[in-house]
């Protein structure tokens, strides 16, 4: 497979902006880039699916620059929806910071070839006058309005500074090609119309020919954006996100969409995944396309560890063997649930009452004696039970079930000792 061949099979060409593109990327030796700007403190899956191409094309012999946009950023590239609230430089400086640590970590790594740039080291100097004259001057306003973006939002309305946030990303692509060379940009769907505009600006100001293309949004099976749970977006951050979440959110991914999933946002090859998708048909309760799609996911981003972790974390629960848990891996797997914190020892009936797991002593005693509290996985059928450190994991940490589903995770130690 060439390498053009290969970004189709796997779905990653939606827009291409000339068919000459395919020979050039088949032959390698592109310098290209892909931009993001720093609206939230971290990347989220959506950007990971779409920084992967960064990998795939350096692998392919192509080479990377990650641009992170600390001037665009504080503009706002326009949503089809409605204007952006303005975020402050601090905010903007800070989350800068953190997203280029992690564009960095998961997508460079070490890797000399990768270059991580700031469009704010060009913009901020450039006056008000001389952005007039040598930009707003090549940009007809007649193709500005003819934008898709654009031409969404003239109803709700859109501001002048919205309105030039093309022109920002168009002279990036300028500044890269005559800094570094870059003749490709890539992106997702919805930054089709700004990139455009960027390869009409090196042609009308350099006679260049420059290059993009985009990939899908990738969905889930009713045409909806794929990447929130029900707590929001997965963040790459593992503090807003944990490992153990994102094992979740991936193992539960529809099985009519797992294995675009496997191509789009692993590197296994045609191979192995026409192996495994064999395997899902003969036996899909075994569930191994969606387990790939795990473990290839959490090892790029969080490594094999924190993979390790996550699956450990979702077997015992799965077993109801907590007690193989570490504290820190109950910590991971209950991050969503109040800690009740313990602070005497106390028999079972008081403290299911005590700490609203059962409404009260009578149903309590009725929860016991039909085997439907378990501490920390063991069935506790007996009604003088007593709650005490001994029997806590790590000294620390309870963690009850009732019934088949609902956990509770009490702790000892007052305030002070948990944090
Ligand atoms: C800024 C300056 C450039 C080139 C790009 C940019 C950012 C771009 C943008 N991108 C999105 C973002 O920042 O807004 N104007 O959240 C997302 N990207 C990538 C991909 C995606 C896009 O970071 O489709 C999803 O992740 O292109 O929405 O010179």
């Amino acid at each position: 497979m060439t390498l053009f061949e290969e970004l189709k099979w796997r779905g990653l060409i939606k827009d291409i902006s000339s068919p000459e593109l395919v020979d050039k990327l088949n032959k390698g030796g592109l310098t290209f880039y892909i931009g993001t700007d720093p609206t939230a403190d971290s990347l989220h899956i959506g950007h990971f699916s779409s920084f992967l191409i960064a990998r795939r094309l350096k692998e392919a012999g192509h080479h990377p620059i990650l641009l992170v946009g600390g001037a665009t950023g504080l503009i706002g590239d326009p949503r089809p929806t409605s204007e952006r609230p303005m975020i402050s430089k601090e905010e903007l400086n800070h989350n800068f910071l953190c997203l280029k640590e992690q564009a960095e970590r998961i997508f460079a790594r070490g890797d000399k070839d990768f270059k991580v740039v700031n469009n704010f080291d060009w913009i901020k100097d450039i006056n008000v006058i001389d952005f007039l004259r040598d930009y707003g001057k090549y940009f007809n306003i007649n193709y500005m309005l003819d934008k898709d973006i654009v031409r969404r939002r003239l109803d709700s309305g859109i501001t002048y500074a919205e309105f030039s946030y093309m022109i920002l990303q168009a002279l990036d692509y300028l500044h890269l090609n005559s800094e570094f060379d870059c003749t490709l940009q890539v992106a997702g769907q919805d930054q089709w119309g700004n990139i455009t505009a960027g390869i009409d600006l090196v042609r009308k100001k350099t006679g260049k020919e420059v290059y993009a293309f985009t990939m899908p949004l990738l969905t889930k099976a009713d045409g909806t954006k794929f990447g929130k749970s029900e707590g929001g977006a997965i963040w790459l951050d593992r503090e807003k996100t944990t490992p153990y979440e994102m094992y979740q959110f991936l193992i539960n991914a529809e099985d009519t969409k797992v294995i675009d999933y496997l191509k789009f946002l692993t590197f296994l090859s045609k191979e192995e995944i026409d192996k495994i998708e064999k395997e899902q048909l003969e036996a899909p309760e075994r569930r191994i396309a969606h387990k790939a799609l795990a473990r290839e996911v959490i090892t790029f981003i969080h490594g094999e560890d924190a993979y390790n972790e996550a699956l450990n974390i979702s077997e015992a629960l799965f077993s109801g063997n907590i007690k193989n848990l570490t504290s820190q891996e109950i910590e991971m797997a209950f991050k969503g649930l109040d800690k009740l914190i313990i602070d005497k020892d106390m028999n079972i009936v008081d403290f299911l009452v005590e700490y609203n797991i059962c409404s009260s002593k009578r149903e309590s005693r009725e929860f016991v004696n039909n085997n439907s509290i378990s501490i920390n996985g063991e069935k506790i059928n007996d009604l003088e039970f007593t709650i005490d450190k001994s029997i806590a994991i790590d000294n620390k940490y309870v963690v009850v079930r009732r019934g088949k589903k609902k956990y509770f995770i009490a702790c000892f130690g007052g305030k002070d000792e948990e944090e």
